[in-house]
């Protein structure tokens, strides 16, 4: 038996969004079939809002930034800078200096563990992460333990996918520096309560880091609330474009870190005897930066402000709920990843089916999920699976999508011959 389900099913049909029309490449057919995009942990689809501010920004506006003299340059600064503090207002940070463009989650996160964590780390030195991680928000720390010496502590999780957190203050101590935790699981859709564990860090002595690639696009964010020190997400899960992604530093700290790369923008001056280096952000973006992919991002932010983040969680949980039951109900699925509290993103496993080959029959039916390991090996080693079927929802899903997986597991059930009759 799967986990009771809490919400009816009948929620969605209040809570409907009706934005899919605003997405161009939702209206394509794959296969032959209606698409059924249920990938949105891997990347959201873009709404016309940002396909068009990135083409307008090349059309009328394209030019370097912080460089030139013309009005052309000091106009795409002026977007630049905007997008800054779109991202600024949207998270909350205090500051728009505290908002470094990254190229995503992964650069943001080797960002802090190469500049903040090379300058503060001693050999034996702490840093505590979870079971839950995806890779970027574990490897780059497992560098910077062979340059450092510091070692990784783990903190455990359930068989439903939640953090053990008596083992989590068990393993805070004098010699935590860092707790890096990720705001929810791209894998189960686990949220974590980060406020909460930012606060026990804290009373550590603990610098803290919240991976918010899986959080951002599905619930309000507000990186003062939670306390912590870093926070970095992805344009590309929030519906904006690729190769453009969000440091939040509080001011404190990012002044005090040594630059990462070096480049133009980030220097005040430079000989070939001293070099001294610019005040946060631009200390951290060395070179000519994704200037099209800010301003891209900060449409996609727009854009999610006039639906309204909070209108968005309640359709996503509402059809969450439903997906829950409709798939959870299907004899021989099992569900992975049954937290109290989740996002829209349902992990299962189909008996006698390996996921892979679910995929690949689900995508034949124009339903696109992820199937694998989703970059989080150690957590399907602690679960004792290899991988999982993904599917993962963003606001333009609706009943239809979630009806159109059932059918295509249904229809995969039949092919391998494991379908059980009522
Ligand atoms: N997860 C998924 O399908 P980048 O690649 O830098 O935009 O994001 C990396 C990343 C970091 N943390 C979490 C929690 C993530 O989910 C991801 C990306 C995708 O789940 C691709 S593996």
């Amino acid at each position: 038996m799967n986990a009771p389900v809490t919400s009816p099913l009948t929620a969605t049909s209040t809570d409907r969004l009706d934005v899919a029309a605003d997405f161009p490449i939702l209206a394509r057919t794959v296969h032959g079939r209606r698409l059924a995009y249920l990938d949105n942990g891997a990347t959201t689809q873009k709404p016309e809002a940002v396909i068009e501010a990135e083409a307008r920004f090349y059309r009328e506006s394209n030019a370097n930034i912080h460089r030139g003299v013309h009005w052309l340059s000091q106009h795409a600064t002026a977007l630049y800078d905007a997008a800054r503090e779109t991202v600024q207002r949207f998270i909350n940070a205090a500051d728009a200096a505290e908002i470094v463009f990254t190229r995503g989650t992964t650069e943001a996160i080797n960002l802090v563990a190469q500049s903040w964590g090379r300058d503060e780390l001693r050999p034996g030195d702490e840093i505590v992460l979870t079971t839950l991680e995806h890779h970027s928000n574990i490897v780059p720390w497992q560098l910077l333990c062979e340059q450092t010496g510091a070692v990784l502590k783990v903190v455990p999780v359930s068989e439903r996918g939640e953090l053990e957190l008596d083992a989590f203050d068990a393993l805070l101590g004098p010699r935590t520096q860092l707790v890096a935790i990720t705001h929810v699981s791209n894998a189960l859709g686990t949220v974590n309560p980060v406020a909460e564990l930012t606060a026990k860090a804290k009373v550590a002595g603990a610098v803290v880091l919240v991976d918010g690639a899986q959080a951002v696009a599905h619930q309000k964010v507000d990186v003062q609330a939670i306390g912590c020190d870093f926070y970095a997400f992805s344009g590309h899960k929030l519906y904006g474009p690729t190769g453009i992604g969000v440091l939040y530093g509080r001011a404190g700290v990012l002044a005090a870190m040594p630059p990462w790369q070096g480049g133009g923008d980030m220097i005040r001056t430079v000989s070939f005897e001293r070099t001294t280096y610019a005040e946060p952000p631009a200390r951290f973006e060395a070179g000519t930066p994704n200037i099209a992919g800010a301003i891209g991002l900060g449409a996609a932010i727009d854009y999610v402000n006039a639906v309204g983040i909070e209108r968005i969680a309640a359709h996503e949980q509402a059809l969450l709920a439903h997906a829950t039951a409709a798939v959870g109900g299907i004899p021989g699925v099992r569900l992975i990843g049954t937290a109290a509290h989740k996002t829209g993103i349902l992990s299962f496993l189909v008996d006698g089916i390996h996921p892979h080959d679910l995929g690949t029959i689900l995508d034949s039916e124009g339903v696109a999920i992820r199937a694998g390991h989703h970059c989080a090996m150690p957590l399907m080693t602690r679960l004792g699976i290899p991988g999982t079927a993904r599917a993962s929802l963003a606001m333009y899903n609706d009943e239809a999508d979630i009806d159109a997986l059932v059918a295509a597991i249904h229809k995969a059930q039949e092919l391998f011959g494991t379908r059980s009759r009522p």
